[in-house]
């Protein structure tokens, strides 16, 4: 997965109030977004992803893998989009509210990189073949979340956000 990622990593981006990706100084990592079904390794993904949740495949958004240098970190937000937002019908327009989250995580840092949940009083220790999901309703404050700034090493992770309805066209 890092591999298939390094060549194309791009600044990250964040889903800005109005709707619409923007580079956010919140959010200060690298990352690829892989179209569904991309290469065998993302479908392979997917399909395991859809099976342990039991939501079909084109519930989801495209597969971000991202990568973290000393010193970057993704600030504490929530990844259901707000409705009193502005951009809010536009995000939602297709496939609805996220539902869920999934942080799987591609190595394990040297220092630094916990996945910190504020309002609940936890921080999930990077682990390379480990993950963390959380599921939520819109204004779960429990699930506000920051990927917490890499002190040494390298931090590499996969995102997979989920909606209530279908997202993508089907596979075949
Ligand atoms: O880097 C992390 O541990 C969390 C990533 C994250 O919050 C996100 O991509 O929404």
């Amino acid at each position: 997965m890092i591999a298939l990622a390094k060549p194309r990593l791009q600044r990250s981006l964040v889903v800005a109030n109005s709707g619409r990706n923007e580079v956010h100084r919140a959010r200060t990592s690298e990352s690829v977004s892989f179209d569904i079904g991309e290469t065998p390794l993302i479908r392979l993904l997917e399909d395991r992803i859809a099976a342990l949740f039991r939501v079909p495949v084109n519930h989801g958004e495209s597969i971000q893998i991202l990568r973290y240098l000393p010193g970057q970190q993704y600030e504490a937000h929530y990844d259901w989009f707000d409705p009193a937002s502005p951009g809010y019908s536009d995000v939602t327009a297709r496939g609805g509210q996220r539902v869920a989250s999934l942080v799987m995580y591609l190595n394990t840092p040297e220092m630094g990189g916990g996945t910190n949940f504020p309002n609940i009083g936890l921080t999930v220790t990077p682990i390379r073949g480990t993950a963390v999901y959380f599921s939520y309703k819109t204004g779960d404050e429990a699930t506000l979340h920051a990927g917490m700034p890499v002190f040494k090493g390298e931090k590499w992770i996969a995102t997979k956000w989920l909606r209530e309805r279908s997202f993508v066209v089907p596979r075949d």
